[in-house]
């Protein structure tokens, strides 16, 4: 039951400390699939410790090269990072205090202990995905699904997974890093006559109704973000998304394979100029454009951008992005300009357990943040209730990103 009345100063972060503990999540960007598709559920230790994050500090912080590392199985892997990063080293990092938070969410204490007796002992815990998202108070997620990966797109075959606990995406990386690929595996399903972009288009509209996606996404370069605006191809895609109205998620400033030896774990920061997006929103003002940069550099800039565009809705902190140091800063930033009118953070997971983590770390920031300004209301004369906190957290972590997408959570 919520108190009722005006909150006195020193109640305050006890209610935001309460509300937040308990708010339920929708998560708009994870790599994640139901434990139905059973080749990409990941879980477990062994998962968790193949982390690319994990990988990327490994190699960079060891002299093991990534071509031995690589010819080892996942839970050799698994053991030399376990025994490299979190035994001979301090496990200080994001991505390896996310491992800690996990363990310790499930009561695992990792006291000098090797690899094989973590997982043993994770193992016999035997959670499910429910219980990781119950754990997490993730209620629903959206995937990242390619249509032109046949074998991750199979999942679409079948109805013995919990299409609302697991929403879909139509991920389009491949009409430009493989077209040709994307058009033969489009042609296969249609008569030869038509154009690329006829072809691609009929294709995706039975990708469309297979997979009932909630939004388009695709990662871009600055050199990609630029060649965009003016392509007949790509102004056809938006087109068809906006016919469809299908926002477009814009994942700006990656530079893929940095270091293409480190594979997965080998993508950095390029640059990207954001005039561009403010030309695309200008030149597509029927399409809605759901935006994050990978660059710190470049938040500032998008959140003006926010105010200037209103089919441009800023999400999450991306990747990179995602280090509790820069969250308070960039949070703050986010909310004197906006208000509450964003998608403050979304997880990126790629395996389910991740998501404890994730979030923990998130509400953790999102707490001492948001105290901070209602003490700064409250100083200005402005009563807060249980009923405010509860409405504002609310709208953060699940109805801004539900109501964007116009779906029903
Ligand atoms: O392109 C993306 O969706 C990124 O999130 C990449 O998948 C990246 O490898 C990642 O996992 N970031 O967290
Ligand atoms: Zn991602």
């Amino acid at each position: 039951m919520r108190k009722e009345y005006e909150l006195k100063t020193k109640e305050i972060s006890i209610s935001i400390k309460k509300i937040i503990d308990e708010a339920t999540i929708f998560d708009l960007h994870t790599h994640l699939f139901p434990p139905e598709h059973k080749a990409y559920y990941l879980s477990g230790l062994t998962a968790i410790l193949n982390y690319h994050y994990l990988i990327a500090e490994l190699l960079s912080s060891t002299q093991i090269s990534a071509k031995d590392f690589y010819l080892l199985d996942d839970n050799q892997k698994a053991n030399l990072i376990w025994d490299e990063l979190f035994l001979k080293r301090t496990p200080m990092s994001e991505a390896c205090q996310g491992v800690l938070i996990i363990l310790s969410i499930f009561s695992i204490s990792t006291k000098g202990k090797t690899f094989n007796d973590v997982n043993k002992e994770l193992k016999q815990l035997n959670f499910s995905d429910q219980d990781i998202l119950n754990k997490s108070k993730v209620e629903s997620l959206v995937m990242t699904n390619n249509p032109f990966d046949d074998d991750e797109w199979s999942l679409f075959k079948n109805d013995n997974w919990n299409r609302k606990k697991y929403r879909s995406s139509l991920r389009l990386d491949s009409l430009i890093s493989e077209f040709d690929k994307c058009l033969s595996i489009a042609k296969k399903n249609l008569s030869d006559e038509q154009d690329e972009l006829e072809g691609i288009l009929d294709y995706l509209n039975i990708c469309y109704q297979k997979a009932n996606p909630v939004y388009a996404a695709i990662s871009l370069n600055g050199h990609q973000l630029e060649r965009f605006i003016n392509n007949k191809f790509w102004s056809g895609i938006l087109k068809w998304l906006e016919l469809k109205k299908l926002p477009l998620s814009l994942m700006l400033g990656v530079k893929r394979a940095v270091n293409k030896n480190f594979d997965q774990a080998g993508d950095g920061i390029g640059y990207v100029n954001l005039k561009n997006l403010s030309e695309l929103c200008v030149k597509f003002p029927n399409n809605k454009f759901l935006t994050t940069c990978l660059s710190l550099n470049d938040q500032h800039e998008l959140t003006v951008l926010s105010r200037k565009h209103p089919n441009l809705t800023i999400f999450g902190f991306w990747w990179f992005m995602n280090q509790p140091s820069i969250i308070e800063p960039v949070l703050k930033m986010r909310i004197d300009l906006l208000g509450l009118s964003f998608i403050p953070q979304h997880s990126d997971a790629r395996i389910t357990d991740q998501l404890i983590y994730k979030w923990f770390n998130f509400k953790s920031v999102l707490k001492k943040v948001m105290t901070e300004y209602y003490l700064k209301l409250q100083l200005n004369n402005f009563p807060i209730t249980e009923e405010i906190i509860y409405r504002d957290i609310t709208n953060l972590l699940k109805s801004n990103a539900v109501n964007f997408l116009n779906i029903e959570n």
